[in-house]
């Protein structure tokens, strides 16, 4: 059986060091994103990343007990800025809080945001997730920052599905071929980009992450039909993120002046 883990008081991510060590390892994300710490780097910006997403079809909606859990096909790739070679999109998922204030894994100058869609992807010249989720330069992640604001018709395809998966375990495909390009900010040419880690056990230290300046935004609606999905224990999954962790020796370097 897989170890048990969550965001509780009893399993949260303060005890997960005792099953997983790497927890004091020297590369954990998420941290904070000190904004006039961060480099810009010219390179990022010549060697432009490329997000080449397609339609999905058939796509597995399901309550992971952790998150809702979007699962991709093979439609979607990215390759370019501070990726070598190609990366497939495996699946997409959020971090959210029980109230506004709070949601996101990476902060930006100390400020929280109230959701972080993160979207994860595989290096293609690993055969599978599988295979590659314990190289070395295996993942690469996007970072979206979620705030309150206008209803989001992209996301209405997911958010409406929740009342049917309401608990842990549960699924649900999508019936119309879904473009997860309509989750990302209009401006993609912005970013922060730092070499981290899962933000959940098995927490392997082999993510680069791509965190986009630019936030969306969903509706207070959406956000509850979010909230009102549930755990293995039957209690409304929110505060599923991980605080961040010391940026130590790592520079975070920046696509924009
Ligand atoms: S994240 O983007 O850094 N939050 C995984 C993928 C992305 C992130 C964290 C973890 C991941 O693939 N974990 C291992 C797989 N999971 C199954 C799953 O996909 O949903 C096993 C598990 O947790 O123990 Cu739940
Ligand atoms: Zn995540």
């Amino acid at each position: 059986m897989a170890v048990q883990w969550g965001y509780a008081q009893s399993d949260g991510p303060h005890t997960w060091f005792k099953n997983f060590p790497v927890v004091a390892g020297k590369r954990q994300s998420p941290v904070n994103i000190v904004s006039k710490e961060s480099i810009y780097d010219a390179s990022l910006a010549t060697n432009r990343l490329t997000i080449s997403y397609g339609a999905e079809t058939n796509m597995l909606v399901k309550n992971s007990g952790h998150s809702i859990q979007v699962d991709a096909s093979d439609q979607s790739e990215i390759f370019g800025g501070p990726l070598s070679g190609k990366y497939r999109l495996q699946q997409f998922h959020l971090h959210w809080g029980t109230t506004d204030d709070v949601g996101s894994e990476h902060t930006v100058d100390g400020t929280s945001f109230s959701a972080e869609l993160h979207l994860v992807h595989y290096n293609f010249k690993y055969k599978t997730f599988a295979e590659a989720i314990n190289k070395s330069d295996g993942l690469a992640v996007f970072g979206v920052m979620v705030t309150i604001g206008k209803e989001h018709t992209g996301f209405k395809h997911i958010t409406d599905l929740t009342s049917n998966i309401r608990q842990t375990g549960q699924s649900n495909r999508l019936s119309e071929p879904f473009n997860p390009n309509c989750l990302l900010p209009d401006d993609t040419s912005s970013y922060w980009t730092y070499e981290g880690s899962l933000t959940t056990p098995p927490l392997h230290e082999n993510v680069t992450w791509i965190v986009f300046s630019k936030k969306i935004h969903i509706s207070r609606e959406q956000l509850d039909s979010l909230r009102s999905l549930q755990n293995e224990g039957g209690e409304p999954i929110g505060n599923n993120y991980r605080p961040p962790l010391p940026l130590g020796d790592r520079k975070i370097r920046c696509s924009f002046k």
